[in-house]
């Protein structure tokens, strides 16, 4: 019989860190409420919450790094809005962005959660911001409980 290991939604003890971008802020404070909605309503208590703003999603890595250094948190929940515009800037976005949340995930063994939206218009990002696609705020923390319980049953 194999020995299986598999995370679940029940909160481990601890606390939880939200890095949220305040650009395009009308569909990342939809994507904030989400995520405190997901902790809080599986159990997590308010003030085991922290949430960190930051201006750009170009800055989230700097913050999620720095916090998983820390070693305070379960996870670290990085949230922002990233909509193409004329230029490739959202290229350059996009790929430091994930690249970097997955650098320090790596490195730390901490999960750090990528609910970045990369949408073409504003019209898919209000979709995966509560509208008809779901809320990747809420996604993502529904994944750091399940990441969080999962790391926990894991021998260091
Ligand atoms: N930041 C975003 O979070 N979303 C965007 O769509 C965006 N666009 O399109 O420019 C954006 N730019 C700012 C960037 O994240 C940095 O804050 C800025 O470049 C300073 O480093």
């Amino acid at each position: 019989m194999p020995r299986t290991f598999a995370g679940s939604q029940e909160p481990v003890a601890g606390r939880w860190a939200i890095v949220v971008a305040r650009y395009n802020e009308t569909i990342t404070g939809k994507l904030l409420a989400g995520a405190v909605d997901t902790l809080t309503t599986r159990g997590v208590a308010d003030g085991d919450i922290d949430v960190l703003w930051v201006p750009g999603a170009f800055e989230l890595p700097v913050v999620a790094e720095r916090l998983a250094a820390g070693r305070r948190y379960r996870a670290i929940l990085c949230l922002g809005a990233v909509i193409r515009g004329e230029t490739t800037h959202d290229q350059h976005i996009n790929r430091a962005v994930s690249l970097g949340l997955a650098e320090s995930a790596r490195h730390w063994g901490v999960p750090v959660l990528f609910g970045v939206l990369t949408c073409d218009s504003l019209e898919q990002a209000l979709n995966r911001s509560g509208g008809t696609v779901g809320n990747k705020g809420a996604e993502c923390a529904s994944a750091a409980l399940e990441m969080a319980s999962l790391l926990a049953q894991l021998p260091s």
